[in-house]
């Protein structure tokens, strides 16, 4: 990645530890555009100058620095396709019709389908209080995440990743398959989604999304 003493044109606004918010640094990463990230305190108001950023006041927000103003994306399918369109040498970019289209398929169920599926999950284990938790809506939604693992598993045995190449939808998928593990979610019985998981975790992008924070425990 070169670097000038210039500030870099994209600024990320964000919650470190969202998912979304990792996702579009791993696309950052995979366009190898520098970017400078403004952490947003997500138990303070947002500010007006955020809100015209992201109207709904949620992180990520990208915003491109442009001799004429400001763009400013949110919503982070959103942001990784407009990576893929600025970028389209990147591996985020298309290579035709065919690619574009399936990609766009699975990036929206990624977002909008298998992000919930784990949302739901992961609210019943760590968000509900004991008097809205159920034992039997926490079976409910581990069972209808596992039917969509067991999806995922058999598409994922023909391919390497979502859409034929690495596509948008890989690079949306990788942090939320990160949850499987906080949710104790056993992969043994999906062992294509594993190694999928595992190609994603190799790639330089998504280790480059944690800057000093690999030695972690
Ligand atoms: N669909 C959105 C979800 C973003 C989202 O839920 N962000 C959370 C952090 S994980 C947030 O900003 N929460 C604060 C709020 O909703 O006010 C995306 O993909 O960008």
């Amino acid at each position: 990645m070169t670097t000038t003493s210039k500030a870099p044109p994209f600024t990320l606004y964000e919650y470190r530890p969202s998912p979304f918010c990792v996702a579009v640094r791993v696309g950052l990463n995979e366009c190898q555009v520098p970017f400078t990230p403004r952490d947003v305190d997500l138990t303070k108001p947002r500010t007006a100058a955020f809100l015209k950023r992201s109207p709904f006041g949620r992180l990520p927000a990208l915003v491109e620095h442009r001799p004429g103003g400001e763009l400013a994306i949110f919503e982070s399918p959103a942001i990784l396709l407009f990576l893929a369109e600025r970028f389209p040498q990147s591996p985020l970019g298309f290579t035709d019709l065919t690619a574009r289209g399936e990609a766009y398929s699975w990036l929206s169920y990624i977002g909008t389908g298998f992000a919930v599926e784990l949302w739901t999950v992961y609210c019943e284990q760590h968000v509900l209080d004991d008097s809205e938790r159920s034992p039997r809506s926490n079976v409910r939604a581990k069972a209808e995440l596992d039917r969509h693992l067991d999806v995922l598993d058999r598409h994922l045995a023909r391919r390497a990743f979502l859409a034929g190449d690495y596509s948008v939808a890989d690079t949306l998928a990788t942090p939320l398959l990160d949850l499987l593990e906080q949710l104790k979610i056993d992969l043994d019985a999906f062992p294509r989604v594993r190694s999928w998981r595992d190609r994603l975790r190799e790639r330089p992008s998504y280790k480059d999304a944690w800057p000093g924070e690999e030695d972690d425990e």
